[in-house]
């Protein structure tokens, strides 16, 4: 069930998400507009939640639909449904995609991220960390979802190579298509939440999806034993809307990604790598490079073991690409909390 089908119960404003954060951005002139949650983002159209049900938004000229994004809140005119403004989000996952030069809005107002991959072909140290990396810089909290745990005998090891990936890392261990999907995630979940899924195409987001708003009613997301690919070998997904969990709260679905780029993400790369960012400033050279000088912290950790070595590896990999794909003059970019 998409939110812009749920005609049902009237919400609250809590909980379709919102919070002080929003409210405290609203002026008093503005009291007589409508606060609404973007539900769905199209070419030319938007649609929303809002206290009172869906609605389709009325845009104004020259209104470009890639400034907003599913989980953006805004506030509009309660007869017209007139777009009048964006909030400033509490989060935003941004990606850019190989031959685009602006990010990509996936979501906003994400409280939890699902970085879901597979225990088979599809786990892969290097592109979790990749989706960390972007999932600290948006501000939501990264949960690693494990699918697929019937197709090995190790569940265990991939467990522990994906909680070893960051400090306090959430890892869990859950069946797409099982009766327990909804209370593996409850607590991530609930009214008010919002969750999103990234991950490969074919690890099982469509059907945590499908469970998560639950199959008796509405329309399901197309899953991969539907029909993979269309003809053109398109991904199955190619929207993002905002799901209503059956137990409360909200999941975004996105759609699948071949190749992921890290830019403009330094603060999600020193989370992601805080024991060797952390290193680096006890190195004896400010600009210390990690790679051959005397007194480095870094090297010194790999040689006693602290640090491994492909680890490090992959953190350099990473910290030049983000370098080299951040553009010099950055705009202020709102910083997140
Ligand atoms: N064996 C197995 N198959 C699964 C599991 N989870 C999902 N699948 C199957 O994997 C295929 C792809 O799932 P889908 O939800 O479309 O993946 P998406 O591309 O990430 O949205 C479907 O055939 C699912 O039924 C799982 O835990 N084990
Ligand atoms: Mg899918
Ligand atoms: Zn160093």
């Amino acid at each position: 069930m998409t939110a812009t089908e749920r005609d049902d119960a009237p919400l609250t404003l809590a909980a379709l998400g919102w919070s002080d954060f929003f409210a405290d951005q609203c002026e008093p002139e503005e009291a007589g507009l409508l606060p609404a949650r973007i539900a769905t983002v199209h070419r030319a159209r938007m649609s929303a939640m809002t206290q009172d049900g869906p609605v389709r938004l009325e845009l104004p000229v020259h209104t470009n639909t890639g400034d907003y994004t599913v989980g953006d809140w805004v506030l509009i005119e309660p007869e017209t449904h007139l777009l009048r403004r964006l909030l400033e989000r509490r989060t935003v996952l941004a990606r850019r995609v190989e031959g685009s030069k602006t990010p990509q809005l996936a979501g906003a107002n994400i409280d939890t991220l699902f970085i879901v991959t597979s225990c088979n072909a599809d786990f892969n140290v290097a592109r979790l960390e990749r989706y960390l990396a972007l999932a600290n810089e948006s501000g939501a909290e990264p949960v690693i979802l494990l699918t697929k745990a019937d197709l090995v005998d190790d569940v265990e090891s991939y467990r522990g190579q994906a909680a070893a990936l960051q400090r306090g890392l959430s890892v869990e261990i859950v069946n797409p298509r099982g009766a327990d999907v909804a209370s593996s995630l409850a607590r991530w979940c609930g009214a008010g939440r919002t969750v999103a899924l990234v991950g490969s195409s074919g690890v099982g987001k469509s059907t945590l999806v499908n469970a998560l708003a639950g199959t008796d009613d509405g329309e399901q997301q197309e899953t991969g034993d539907i029909r993979a690919h269309d003809a053109k070998g398109r991904h199955t997904t190619t929207s993002r809307s905002l799901h209503a969990i059956a137990g409360g709260g909200w999941v975004i679905d996105t759609p699948g990604m071949r190749t992921l780029h890290v830019s403009d993400a330094a603060s999600g790369l020193e989370t992601l790598f805080a024991e060797i960012s952390e290193l680096t400033h006890l190195c004896r050279f400010r600009d210390c490079s990690h790679e051959h000088e005397p007194g480095c912290a870094v090297q010194e950790a790999v040689k006693d073991g602290r640090i491994d070595p492909e680890r490090l590896a992959r953190w350099r990999k990473l910290d030049a690409e983000n370098k080299a794909k951040t553009p010099e003059m950055k705009g202020a970019r709102g910083k997140r909390r």
